[in-house]
Order: C-alpha cells, then sequence, then structure tokens
C-alpha cells in the first residue's frame, strides 16, 4: 500500500527541452551523470545539486534532496522528465538529510532500477552513514516505487550496476575503496560476499565506479585523488570482480579545480560517449556542479584514448537554433574572450567578447540542412560599433555573411544576408573586423 500512495504521490513530469554543447543541462545545477542508453534514447540520471541555507542542508557542503532524469534521442536537445524520487518520497530516508549522491539506472526484464545512495532514518538498524537503495519503474521516465528498506549488507556511495553477457549482474560502491557484488536476479539483494577490489591505487581517494565490458575486457573506471582533485582512471580486467590492472588517466584533473568528478561511459549509435561534470556556473563553489559530454575513443588494443574536456560537447546544432559560440570549438590565441551575461545569475549563460581585429570563434558542426538559409541574426552589444564577419570551415574559409552592427550599448539583434549557397553540416567562424570590443550573446540562421 505504502508503495502505491508513493508512486502515486505525482512527481510531476515536466518535458522541457533544453539545450546542447557543455554543459549540456543549463536550467539547473546537476552532477555525477550515470548515462543509458534505453531503445533509441540516452537517458541520464545525475545527482541534482542545490544550494543549501540556513535549516536545509549543511551550507558549503553537498547539497542534494531529489533526482530528475533527462532524455534525449541525438544527444543535442534534452528532455528533462522532472523529479523521480525525493528524499521525502522514500519510506526509509531521512528526509532531512539532503545526501541524495550520485545515482545509478538499469534494465532488467523491462524493469528500470534506480540505485541512490543516502542516509537511513534508522540508524539502529542502517547505520550513521550512506546507504544505498533502489525504485523501480516500468518506463525510464518512472513513476519509479522506492522499495521499503535499502539494500541488505551495503554501506557506502556511488552505486553502479553491470549486468554481464551471462545474465548475471553485479553491484558496485564506494567507501574509500571500491567494493562489488553479486546480485540476485530480482536486482534487489546481494547475492554473494562483498569483495574489496583491492588492486586499485592504494593511495588517495576512490569513488564513483563505473563498470563496462568491450571485446571482452571489463573496465573499472573510476575518480582518484592522486594529487588535489580527482581524475578520472581507469583499470582493466577479464571478468567483472576483477583482478583489475591499473592502466591510466581517462581524464585529467579539471582545469576549473572542480575537487570532484564522477562518470559514466556508453556506446549510442556507434560512438562512445563520456558523461562528466565540472562547476561550469559555479565558479566559485564546486559542490554546484554541472554536467558535459564528450566522445570517448578507444586504442586499437583496447585502451582508452584520454578526453579532453571541451565546451562544444557533441552532437549536431540546427542553424536555425541560437547558436552559442561562447561554447566554441577553438578561439583565436588573442582578442577573444568568454564571460557571463550575468554574474549573478550565471544560468543565464555566457557570452564572447571581441576586441581585436582578427579574433574569431570557431563553432563546429552546424546543421544548415538543405534549404538556403537567407537570413542571419546576431544578439550583440558594441558601444562603439563594430563589424563582423561569419565564414564557415576554418578561419581562412569562405565568408558567408558580413554584419554591421551599429553603435548600440544595449543588447540588439541584427540580421544581414547571407552572402553564399550552403547547405548541410558545417563549422562556422565568427571573426572582428576591427578592434571594437563587441560582446556576441548568439549567432542564428533563418
Ligand atoms: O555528488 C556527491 C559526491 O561527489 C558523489 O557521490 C561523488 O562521486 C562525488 O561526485
Amino acid at each position: 500500500m505504502n508503495k502505491i500512495i508513493i508512486a502515486c504521490l505525482g512527481l510531476v513530469s515536466c518535458a522541457t527541452s533544453l539545450f546542447a554543447q557543455n554543459p549540456f543541462i543549463r536550467d539547473q545545477f546537476t552532477a555525477d551523470p550515470s548515462a543509458r542508453v534505453f531503445g533509441n534514447k540516452v537517458y541520464v540520471f545525475p545527482s541534482h545539486d542545490i544550494l543549501a541555507t540556513e535549516g536545509k542542508g549543511r551550507v558549503g557542503w553537498f547539497c542534494m534532496e531529489d533526482y530528475h532524469v533527462f532524455s534525449s534521442e541525438n544527444l543535442t536537445d534534452w528532455t528533462d522528465h522532472g523529479v523521480i524520487v525525493t528524499q521525502n518520497n522514500v519510506p526509509w530516508v531521512r528526509p532531512d538529510s539532503y545526501s541524495m549522491w550520485a545515482p545509478d539506472c538499469i534494465e532488467r526484464n523491462g524493469k528500470y532500477y534506480f540505485y541512490f545512495p543516502t542516509a537511513a532514518k534508522d540508524t539502529v538498524t542502517y547505520g550513521r552513514g550512506f546507504t544505498i537503495g533502489v525504485a523501480v519503474a516500468d518506463k525510464p521516465e518512472g513513476p519509479y516505487t522506492p522499495e521499503a528498506t535499502p539494500i541488505k549488507g551495503v554501506r557506502g556511495i556511488d552505486p553502479n550496476v553491470f549486468i554481464d553477457k551471462d545474465g548475471q549482474a553485479y553491484l558496485y560502491w564506494s567507501a574509500g575503496n571500491i567494493y562489488g557484488a553479486k546480485l540476485k536476479a530480482n536486482m534487489l539483494e546481494l547475492d554473494s560476499e562483498v569483495f574489496t577490489l583491492g588492486e586499485l591505487p592504494t593511495k588517495g581517494l576512490k569513488e564513483g565506479p563505473y563498470v563496462f565490458e568491450r571485446n571482452g575486457i571489463y573496465y573499472m573506471t573510476y575518480p582518484h585523488v592522486e594529487n588535489k582533485t580527482e581524475r578520472l582512471e581507469y583499470a582493466i580486467g577479464t571478468s567483472p570482480l576483477g583482478p583489475f590492472k591499473i592502466v591510466g588517466a581517462i581524464m585529467d584533473e579539471s582545469a576549473s579545480g572542480c575537487w570532484t568528478n564522477h562518470h559514466s561511459i556508453v556506446q549510442f549509435k556507434n560512438q562512445w560517449y563520456l558523461f562528466y561534470h565540472d562547476k561550469d556556473y559555479s565558479p566559485k563553489f564546486d559542490k554546484a556542479r554541472s554536467i558535459r559530454i564528450d566522445s570517448l575513443s578507444f586504442n586499437a588494443d583496447g585502451t582508452i584514448k584520454k578526453v579532453i574536456p571541451t565546451l562544444r560537447g557533441v552532437g549536431v546544432t540546427a542553424a536555425t537554433k541560437q547558436i552559442q559560440i561562447d561554447r566554441y570549438t577553438q578561439l583565436s590565441e588573442q582578442g577573444v574572450s568568454i564571460a557571463f551575461l550575468d554574474t549573478l545569475n550565471t544560468f543565464k549563460g555566457w557570452k564572447t567578447i571581441f576586441n581585436q581585429q582578427g579574433a574569431w570563434a570557431q563553432y563546429n558542426s552546424v546543421d544548415f540542412g538543405s534549404k538556403q538559409l537567407k537570413t542571419v541574426s546576431i544578439h550583440v552589444r558594441a558601444a562603439d560599433g563594430a563589424v563582423l564577419q561569419i565564414r564557415t570551415d576554418n578561419v581562412d574559409g569562405p565568408v558567408i555573411a558580413e554584419i554591421t552592427i551599429p553603435k548600440n550599448a544595449e543588447w540588439k539583434t541584427i540580421d544581414a544576408a547571407v552572402l553564399k549557397a550552403i547547405k548541410g553540416v558545417k563549422n562556422i567562424v565568427v571573426l572582428a573586423k576591427d578592434t571594437k570590443t563587441c560582446e556576441v550573446d548568439w549567432v542564428s540562421f533563418r
């Protein structure tokens, strides 16, 4: 009965279309992205960072009260399906714990099992720290019905579930070290002793395990603090519980100084992707994070090529959308910089500032379609006026528009004619023709 009431509490599903590029969720903080391919879509189950205030969480620390799920068919347009589980609708969770940390989700026999770590109300039975629970749904979007109790025998955070080719499921988690155990077919109980995966680095925190298999190699991937902050690393083995041999880094420590990183790796439409996080919308506080995607590839021997984080991210951007060139692929060495549009509300996004003749920003993979687009619009501000060019391919490519921006201290949308026929997917370059300061919010074609 409890379960039915919880499922019916109506965790409202709000299908909202979001944006592309990194970070790819742009209206809330998100972290610890667990990506899964279900059917023809990628679903991402992240943590949901919020800012603690007096009486709501611990100020200056992680604060999370619920989980959303997001989906996309093209990695460019993301739909937020709303809250799927909150600390208030799980019978065993302390409803003021604000500790709904990194989750995972997996499908088995048409059911979706959502695993999440948090603190229990009953500390006598479940201990004071973190334990891991499950909520089950018939669809990835939910509604999810939480189990009445957490999984017995598990103490820790960052659950990850892997189902091997023979159908055996495994649960991994972390608590300083990384642990693993078999799961029963019901996906709700352990079916073996708990193994400590002791071959992984012995010094420095390891957490956030994520296991996958490719061509018979089992990849145990995990964030690890060897120096100051977390670096994504991996080890490989020939079976899901190891032994594993340490190989190296997947992604180096973040240049932003974000202390945590937490990731997942999936193959979608013949391309592998790394989902991870940084602190894009919160440069001064690294417990308010944002999730990102970049492509990942393998060497012939199965080792992973190191992923360099990008702002451009993945996927193709329709030329008719507002193309955020501040999520650039490449910038000229001088004369161009990126800043928030509004430092008091960073979710408004960024702007690209040009102040040197010849400075440029390149944005790759813009889809112009098959119908000639005749006009380019640019949302721009230039107190002394300015002239910008748009080119395709690269900085030396053909000029497809030249836009004269009148003197204007306020943001304005300026139109100009597209001078050349362009079809299909192209890179675009926005280039300053003079030294006047010119701020660009977005570019769009119609
Ligand atoms: O999001 C809270 C914690 O930070 C996660 O559980 C860790 O993996 C780290 O990302």
